[in-house]
């Protein structure tokens, strides 16, 4: 499968240009890709074993991508267990889309909550994502952007987000399993919320206006904005 092996590929390439055995603490994130970059690192500490008696922990970022560090024989370290004033020296994870800015809406997995805090506590955040992903701007592929919010203000929000000019911002509902909106590993749900294409920096340096006024943001104004919303946790775009 053509798809697959760009996403290994691309897995164990940002391993071996990013990751090395003597790390202490490395961020791992959510969704299929990143499933390849445990098994580059598991591939690169069995070929370049750590120091003598060095621990390499691994922060997840949800339910399943502890799963996937268990599973991988690797020891995992709760994000409220990373010692003091330490940072993760990286952090990998997967993209829903990213820009020529390296802007990424983040969230199909519904794990942008902790994805968010381990990529912040991260001296690198490294994102692997197939050329599918690879857009010259945000919400032209993928139409939505993830929120997670608490669920007594899930409506509120969705009030807030059509004034901001999400067309028709939705509760993310479960397919098949479950009848109702699915809910995180914080127990909040998810909103996605469609909004037209978000100009880059670049788009706002050579004189478009990000500020919604003809319908569309930039990135950085919107993801802001957003997050100001009372009842929202977190905004599935990571920038800057
Ligand atoms: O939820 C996320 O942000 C994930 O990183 C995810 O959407 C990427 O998933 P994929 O690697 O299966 O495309």
């Amino acid at each position: 499968d053509p798809i697959e092996a760009a996403k290994r590929k691309a897995a164990f390439r940002a391993v071996e240009d990013h990751f090395r055995s003597d790390m202490t603490f490395v961020g791992i994130g959510s969704g299929s890709t990143i499933v390849y970059g445990v098994e580059a690192i598991k591939e690169h500490l069995r070929k370049n074993p750590p120091p003598p008696n060095h621990m390499n922990w691994f922060v997840p970022t949800g339910w399943n991508s502890r799963k996937v560090i268990e599973e991988a024989g690797l020891l995992p370290l709760g994000f409220d267990s990373i010692p003091g004033d330490s940072m993760l020296e990286v952090a990998f994870d997967g993209a829903d889309e990213v820009d020529e800015e390296l802007n990424c809406i983040k969230g199909g997995g519904a794990c942008l909550f902790q994805e968010k805090l381990v990529a912040c506590r991260s001296k690198k955040f490294i994102c692997i994502a197939d050329y599918r992903k690879n857009q010259k701007r945000l919400l032209t592929n993928w139409k939505s952007i993830p929120i997670e919010v608490a669920p007594i203000a899930h409506a509120s929000v969705l009030r807030e987000l059509r004034i901001l000019g999400s067309t028709d911002p939705k509760l993310r509902e479960h397919s098949l399993a479950k009848t109702g909106p699915i809910q995180t590993d914080q127990s909040f749900y998810i909103i996605d919320a469609p909004f037209k294409q978000l100009y880059t920096s670049l788009d706002v340096k050579n004189g478009k206006d990000g500020s919604g006024k003809d319908g569309h943001w930039s990135v950085e104004a919107l993801a802001k904005r957003i997050k100001e919303i009372n009842g929202v946790l977190e905004v599935g775009l990571f920038y800057g």
